[in-house]
Order: structure tokens, then sequence, then C-alpha cells
């Protein structure tokens, strides 16, 4: 980067470091930093193909910087050369189903990654807001419904059991090196952005198909699984929200709502006039060695202390995927 650029930065600018920032919540939280005045550097890490579709409209706003969070060093570099104020850490193995078939990579990674972060953080500059993306899986098989910040865990997947540790792991550093360091216990946010590996996006995406008679029918697992889904343009401003406080703190991010993979399904194909009922099958392969329970969040203190609520409701949200995967599709 040209020196007066960098030198602007360090003046004139708050800088973020997201790490993630080729994923779905790492795109629109730079969209939202970038709105808001900051330099953002993202952290991507190295692959033979490019991975930047997401944030192809941003390539010209935001630093791109290779790190990657197995990489200590790479960590610690990057923190010494952009000095970022505050970092949010997206990075994760975030698929569940896959945390199965790679515990260990990702433990090493959604688990130990944190702490290699934050660990970085503390050696190059205490002062540093970091805000570390825990979920609602780590409360799995729920103790209370509805899940606040103060249900204890109980996570059913290795990929759970990681974002445990990735969680106590940022309580931990706040406690002992009083860093700035909050956590977002997010429940289930989706967009047109979504992996289509995740259970919404692969449905929306089918819908598009089988409307455009690209395809004629979708295999799904458990269309009884209930979660408590929101909007990921939503749940990003609360993760800004959360570092803007004089004190760092832990908050649950949901709707409040909660639907079936059925009811998903109903809205979203009934969105183009179709019957889902004649093009979902139900295949074994995508059940779970264990599932979570009743996933649904209390926001009551998002809203309270961050004056944070969602403002896309369940309806709309289908609704605005299956519009963007029929458009793409179309194109
Ligand atoms: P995505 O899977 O879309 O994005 C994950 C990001 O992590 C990608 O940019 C990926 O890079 C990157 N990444 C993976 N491994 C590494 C690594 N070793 N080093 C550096 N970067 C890495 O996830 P989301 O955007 O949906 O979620 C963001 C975060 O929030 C994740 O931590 C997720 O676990 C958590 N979360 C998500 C929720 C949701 O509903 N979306 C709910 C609660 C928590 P690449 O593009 O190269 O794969
Ligand atoms: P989840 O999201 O596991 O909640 O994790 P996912 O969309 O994968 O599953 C949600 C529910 O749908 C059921 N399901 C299916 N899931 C997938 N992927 N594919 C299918 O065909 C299918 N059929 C039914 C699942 O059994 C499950 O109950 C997401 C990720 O973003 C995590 O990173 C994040 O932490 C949590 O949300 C909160």
């Amino acid at each position: 980067m040209p020196l007066a650029r960098r030198a602007a930065m360090l003046v004139a600018m708050p800088t973020a470091l997201i790490t993630g920032i080729t994923g779905q919540d790492g795109s629109y939280l730079a969209e939202l930093l970038l709105e808001k005045g900051y330099e953002v550097v993202g952290a991507h890490r190295r692959s033979s193909t490019v991975t930047f579709e997401r944030i192809a409209h941003l390539m010209d706003k935001v630093t791109m910087v290779s790190a990657d969070l197995l990489d200590e060093s790479s960590l610690i570099r990057v923190l010494k050369e952009y000095r970022p104020t505050e970092v949010y850490n997206l990075a994760a193995q975030s698929f569940v189903m896959t945390s199965w078939a790679q515990p260990v990579l990702t433990g090493e990674v959604t688990a130990l990654g944190v702490t290699r972060l934050l660990d970085a953080i503390l050696t190059v500059d205490p002062s540093v807001r970091f805000y570390q993306a825990s979920s609602s899986e780590m409360f799995g098989k729920v103790v209370e419904v509805p899940q606040k910040e103060t249900t204890p865990f109980y996570p059913r997947s290795p990929y759970g059991v990681a974002k445990v540790y990735g969680h106590w792991a940022t309580v931990n550093y706040r406690e002992s090196y009083k860093l700035h360091a909050s956590s977002g216990i997010l429940f289930n946010h989706e967009s047109p952005r979504r992996g289509l590996e995740f259970v919404t996006r692969k449905v929306t995406n089918a819908v598009a198909r089988i409307k455009l008679g690209q395809a004629d029918h979708v295999g799904l697992g458990n269309l009884d699984s209930q979660r408590d889904w929101g909007y990921a343009k939503d749940y990003v401003r609360a993760m800004w929200l959360m570092l803007q406080q004089d004190e760092p703190a832990d908050y649950v991010v949901a709707t409040g709502e909660t639907h079936s993979v059925r009811e998903f399904c109903q809205i979203a194909f009934g969105h183009v006039g179709l019957d889902w009922e004649k093009y979902v099958r139900v295949d074994e392969r995508h059940f779970r060695p264990a599932e979570v329970d009743l996933l649904i969040g209390d926001p009551g203190k998002a809203h309270d202390a961050l004056g944070w609520k969602p403002e896309v409701s369940f309806e709309e949200l289908v609704c605005m995927m299956v519009d963007a995967d029929v458009e793409a599709l179309s194109r």
C-alpha cells in the first residue's frame, strides 16, 4: 500500500480488520464499515482459486491481506502492519455437518484460531477492540427456551464444541487482560450470499432451478428442524454496535421467532407458485449424528443495551433469497 494512504489510515480514519471477509457476514460487515468511513483490511487465506466473489464489488475499497487462523505469525504480521483499532473475527470452519467429517480441523480453526488471534492482539496492541463470532450452536441440546446470555451451553457437534472454546477464550482474555473483547452469540442468519450448502440457500437455489426447468427435485434432511432465522445484514449491525460500547460484553442476537425447515420450504416454493411437497424429497444422507433441539433466542439485552432490532421479517427474508436466486439463474 502507498505510504501516503497508510499515513492517512493511521491519522484520519479508524481501521478495522475483518477475518473471514470472503464469507457471507464478512462481505456485509465490510460494506457497513466502509459506509461508516472505516479503512477496511480484509484477511483471507491463501487458496489456488480466487474466493472473492462476495466482495468483488468492494475490491477497490478494501485492502486484502493474506493471513490464516492456523498461523499466528501471519496474524501478528497483519496487526503490526495495519494497526487496526477494531478486529472482527468472523473466520471459521462454519458448516456444522463438515465438523463431524473434519473435527480436528474444525477445532484448529474455529476454536484454537480464536486464541491465536487474541494472543496476537495481546502481543501487538491490547487496546484493540475485539469481536468474536459465537453461535447459537453452543446452546445445542437446549436447557431453557428461549436462550439468553446466561443460558448454559450444551453443544451437539464438533463445531458447537469449538465455538464454546472460542467463546470462553474471549471471555477469559477479557477478564485476564482487560481486553475490550465481546462475543456475539448469533442465531442463524441468512441472505442471498449464504453458502449453497446451508439449508436456506440450498432450498432457494433449488426453487429457482426447478422454476426455470433446470432441476426437478431437491433432497433434504430433517424437515422438522427449527431455527431462529434472521437476515445477515441486520446481524452485522449488531457486531459493530458491540464494539462501540464503553464496556465489552456478550450479547444474544436473534429474532425471537422460530420456524421449521418445512415452513421455509412452504414459503420459498409458494413464492413462485409451486407446491413444495411435489419437489422436496427426504434424503437420509443429510441427517446429522446429533441434532440441536429448539433454537430460539431472546435478543432482549441487545435490544436494551445496543438499541438493536432486526428489520427484515422471516417471510421477507425467504422471498428475498428466492428472488435473488431466480434473478441470478435467469441471467
Ligand atoms: P462463512 O462460512 O460464509 O465464512 C467463513 C469465513 O472464514 C470465510 O471467509 C473463510 O474463507 C474463512 N476461513 C475459514 N477458514 C479459515 C482460516 N483457516 N483462516 C482464515 N480464514 C478462514 O461464514 P459466515 O459468514 O456465515 O459466518 C461468519 C462467522 O460467524 C463464522 O465464524 C460462523 O461460524 C459464525 N456464525 C455464523 C452464523 C450464521 O448463521 N451465518 C451464526 C452464528 C455464528 P474462505 O472463503 O477461504 O473459505
Ligand atoms: P446450522 O445451519 O447447522 O444451523 O448452522 P444449516 O443451514 O446447515 O442447518 C439448519 C438445519 O437444517 C436442517 N437440514 C439441513 N441442513 C443442511 N445444511 N442441508 C440439508 O439438506 C438439510 N435438511 C435439513 C439441519 O439438520 C439443521 O437442523 C448455521 C451455520 O451458519 C453455523 O456456522 C452457525 O453457527 C449456526 O447456523 C447458528
